[in-house]
């Protein structure tokens, strides 16, 4: 089972495939953590993309398609992968659908959480990672920024998913286990 979710900044995502990984034993890819790795192990990438996260920019698709194409060729992804933060430009969904095409894989579900501007915002200032730390990104003022890249550069994929109907939308405004269980219902006829 391979899976797709989509969503603004703080929509839920990450919290949601931690559950996914944990309840179908299919691998979470978040690109987002792994650029946090190169960042904190200060690798080329990271110091590329330092700069470009604290600002709320995105990391260069070549980048971002490389890394994916790498990870998912990783033994604990053969069983499948949930993308968490992947794709969020055009150009990495276009990629990403000919690297699984030439590998003879495919995407079972595509689902979008959608979340108010409003809570996304209130959510990112509360966030506190688990070993009590904040993230320079989910400052108020970055988040912004992050919403208005959102906007222009992740938003315009969603047509390119709702073709064949490939897309599934959620009301991510639930609780984390009325989401889960909406996630379950899509799964269980993907
Ligand atoms: P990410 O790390 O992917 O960050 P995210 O979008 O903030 O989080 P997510 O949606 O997973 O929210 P979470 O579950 O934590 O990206 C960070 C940066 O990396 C990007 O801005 C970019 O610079 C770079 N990057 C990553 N991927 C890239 C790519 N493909 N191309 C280019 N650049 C890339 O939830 C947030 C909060 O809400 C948590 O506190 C959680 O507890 C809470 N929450 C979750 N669900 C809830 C619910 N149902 N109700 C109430 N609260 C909820």
């Amino acid at each position: 089972m391979n899976i797709i979710l989509l969503g603004p900044p703080g929509a839920g995502k990450g919290t949601q495939a931690k559950r996914l990984e944990a309840a179908y034993g299919v691998k979470q890819i978040s690109t987002g953590d792994m650029l946090r790795a190169e960042v904190a192990a200060e690798t080329p990438i990271g110091l590329q993309a330092r700069e470009l996260m604290e600002k709320g920019q995105f990391v260069p698709d070549p980048i971002m398609v490389q890394m994916i194409e790498n990870r998912i060729a990783e033994p604990d992804c053969s069983q499948g992968f949930i993308l968490d933060g992947f794709p969020r430009t055009e150009s990495q969904a276009v990629a990403l659908d000919s690297m699984l095409e030439h590998k003879g894989l495919k995407i079972n579900a595509v689902i979008l959480l959608d979340v108010a501007e409003e809570a996304l915002v209130r959510r990112l200032a509360e966030r506190v990672g688990e070993d009590g730390s904040r993230r320079p990104d989910d400052r108020p003022e970055v988040v912004r920024s992050r919403l208005e890249v959102y906007r222009a550069q992740t938003a315009p994929i969603l047509p390119y998913y709702e073709q064949n109907g490939r897309l599934k939308r959620i009301d991510g405004m639930q609780t984390v286990e009325n989401v889960a269980k909406k996630i379950d219902d899509i799964l269980a006829t993907a």
